[in-house]
C-alpha cells in the first residue's frame, strides 16, 4: 500500500485581512493555502501518515504556489492536473473582534471541473483510506458525479472511506444540497456533519435518531460535531458524547477538518473508534486554539499524537 489516505477536492488560497477585522475596510492580507479535503490530508502528514492529495489547478502562480505548499507538507501531490482555468481563492477577516465573513473566488474555476473519470482506480486502491466532502458536491456536477464514484468504487475495492457532509450554503440551496448528499451519507466508516448539516441532510437534529440511521445506513461511526460543544457519535448503534478539551477558540475554520483527519489517523493507526474520536476531538480543538487551518495541527507519528502537542 502506497498511502494511507486518498482524497481530492478544491484547495483555495485564503486571503484573510491583517489590519482590520473587516473585508470592507482591509487594504492589506496574508494568503494561506488551505480547503476542507486537504486540511484532512495535511492532518494525517503531520501525524506521519502518506497523504496523496488530487485536484485541478489553475495553470497560473496561485496554483504554482498552492502545490508547493501542499507539497511541502509532505502531502503527496504527483497526480494533479494543471488545466486552463483559474485556481479558486477565498477572502476572509481574520475574526477577531467580528463574525468571521468569507467571500468564494471559485465558480468555474479549474477544481469546478473535477470529472469522475480523474480519479482512478489506483489511487483508491494504493490507499488504506478514502476521504470525500459534500464541498467538492457543491462546486460542480461533474464535482458531485466524482464524489459519487469514488465512494462507489471504494466499497467496491474494499478501501476503508469517510465522508464529511461539509453543506456550504453560499454554494447551493439546502434542498439542492438535500437532493445530492443524502444518497451520499450511506455505507461509509464515518460519517461526519453538524448538526445544521444533519438536519438538512437528514431532516432532522435529534442526534440520537440521526445517528442511528446513520449506522442502519451502514455508516459504521457517525458523528454530529457542534462547534465546541459536546460532540454525539453512535458507533455500530452505540450513542455517546465527548466533551472537547477546553481552549480558547481563536479560529474555528478547520477545526472540523483536523477533528476527522485526528480521527482517521487514529483509526487507521489501530485505536478504538472512541479513542480514536478523542483524538480527533483533541486535535479539533488545539486547531481552534491557533490562527490558520493548519497553524494548530499536532504532530506525531503512526498516526497518533506526541505526547508534547
Ligand atoms: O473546513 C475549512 C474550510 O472551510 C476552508 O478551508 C475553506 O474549503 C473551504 C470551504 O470550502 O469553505
Amino acid at each position: 500500500m502506497k498511502f494511507d489516505l486518498f482524497t481530492f477536492g478544491e484547495s483555495l488560497s485564503v486571503f484573510i485581512s491583517t489590519d482590520t477585522d473587516s473585508v470592507l475596510t482591509a487594504h492589506n492580507y496574508e494568503r494561506v493555502t488551505a480547503g476542507a479535503e486537504v486540511n484532512v490530508a495535511v492532518a494525517l502528514s503531520r501525524l506521519g501518515l502518506k497523504s496523496q492529495f488530487f485536484s485541478r489547478f489553475g495553470q497560473d502562480q496561485l496554483g504554482d504556489v498552492m502545490i508547493k505548499d501542499i507539497a511541502a507538507e509532505g502531502v503527496d501531490v504527483s497526480t494533479v492536473k494543471r488545466v486552463p482555468f483559474f485556481t479558486g481563492a477565498m477572502v476572509r477577516n481574520p475574526g477577531k473582534d467580528a463574525p468571521v465573513e468569507t467571500t468564494y473566488l471559485r465558480k468555474g474555476s479549474a477544481a469546478s471541473t473535477i470529472e469522475a473519470s480523474d480519479i482512478k482506480d489506483e489511487f483508491i486502491s494504493d490507499s488504506r483510506w478514502v476521504h470525500t466532502t459534500g464541498i467538492t458536491c457543491a462546486i460542480s456536477e461533474s464535482g458531485a458525479k466524482a464524489v459519487a464514484h469514488t465512494l462507489e468504487r471504494a466499497k467496491a475495492l474494499g478501501v476503508m472511506s469517510s465522508f464529511d457532509l461539509n453543506l456550504r450554503r453560499k454554494l447551493w440551496s439546502d434542498e439542492a444540497a438535500a437532493k445530492t448528499l443524502n444518497p451520499l451519507a450511506n455505507n461509509v466508516e464515518f460519517l461526519i456533519g453538524g448538526e445544521s448539516e444533519y438536519e438538512v441532510v437528514f431532516g432532522s437534529k435529534d442526534a440520537k435518531s440521526v445517528l442511528k440511521e446513520a449506522n442502519d445506513r451502514g455508516c459504521k461511526i457517525a458523528v454530529m460535531t457542534n462547534g465546541d460543544q459536546p460532540l454525539r457519535y453512535s458507533i455500530n448503534g452505540e450513542f455517546g458524547e465527548i466533551i472537547p478539551p477546553k481552549v480558547n477558540a481563536v479560529d474555528p475554520v478547520g477545526s472540523g477538518d483536523a477533528f476527522t483527519g485526528g480521527t482517521i489517523a487514529g483509526l487507521l493507526s489501530g485505536m478504538d473508534p472512541l479513542d480514536a474520536l478523542r483524538q480527533g476531538s483533541r486535535s479539533g480543538a488545539r486547531v481552534a486554539s491557533m490562527f490558520g487551518d493548519w497553524t494548530g495541527l499536532p504532530t506525531g507519528s503512526g498516526g497518533v499524537i506526541n505526547e508534547h502537542n
